[in-house]
């Protein structure tokens, strides 16, 4: 592949497939960390935990969808700007329609990307522990030595008085500090920190890129 301005680089971003960390942050110090645009994040977690809800509720209208048929993954993009700095993404999400046998499509479903919300469902704590092993799989399958930046999100809840033993946000954050990843609790339902899932996640992955360009 030839790189040869903005569009290449951002696509070298989303298609890289096992680039080491060094020669990723050495090419993108040629280019300039400011090219980076297009950002592929993947959603992580149980069935119907929300992944698709957490997605639909930030991407509003006026989003690009596509279906991958191989992949049985639903895939679409949003461009955003961070509240500060004034860095530009555009988020690739990929989103799995439906639980098919993921074993069979994860490697290509992490392939290039660059972070993940892994999200689990408060009124069911099993999708908690579940979480762990989300985590764990992306990491493995990552394109990436370093693990990438990973937010795990409490979504439901707007659900939590409905159920006796819902889990508290202190469950979420000793799993987050276990795991070492960020932590945020949402509701797709009322939209209640959807945005700032994903600007939290957009932060750690400006870190995170830039750690890899520091190591050339
Ligand atoms: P998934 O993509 O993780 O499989 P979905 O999950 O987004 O398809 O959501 C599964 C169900 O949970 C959906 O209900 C959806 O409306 C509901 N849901 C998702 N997020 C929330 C939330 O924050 N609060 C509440 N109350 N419900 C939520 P249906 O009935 O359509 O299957
Ligand atoms: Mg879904």
């Amino acid at each position: 592949m030839v790189i040869t301005g903005k569009k290449e680089i951002s696509d070298f971003y989303c298609n890289c497939q096992s680039k080491s960390s060094s020669s990723l942050a050495s090419l993108v110090k040629v280019m300039g960390a400011e090219e980076i645009r297009r950002i592929k994040i993947v959603l992580g977690g149980d069935g119907a935990v929300g992944k698709t809800s957490i997605r639909r509720r930030y991407l509003g209208e006026g989003f690009t969808q596509q279906y991958l048929q191989t992949l049985g993954a639903d895939f679409a993009l949003k461009e955003t700007v961070l509240k500060d700095g004034n860095i530009r993404f555009r988020w690739q999400i990929w989103d799995l329609a439906g639980q098919p046998a993921f074993h069979e499509v994860r490697k290509a479903y992490f392939k290039g990307c660059l972070g993940a919300l892994v999200v689990y469902d408060v009124t069911r704590p099993e999708t908690l522990e579940n979480a762990e092993k989300w985590c764990e799989d992306i990491w493995e399958n990552s394109s990436y030595q370093e693990k990438i930046p990973i937010v795990l999100i409490g979504n439901k809840i707007d659900l939590r008085d409905t159920v006796n033993d819902a889990l508290t946000p202190e469950d979420g954050k000793k799993m987050a500090e276990k795991l070492g990843i960020g932590f945020l609790e949402t509701s797709a339902k009322t939209g209640e920190n959807i945005e700032d899932a994903f600007e939290f996640l957009g932060r750690k992955i400006i870190e995170f890129t830039n750690k890899l360009m520091q190591r050339t």
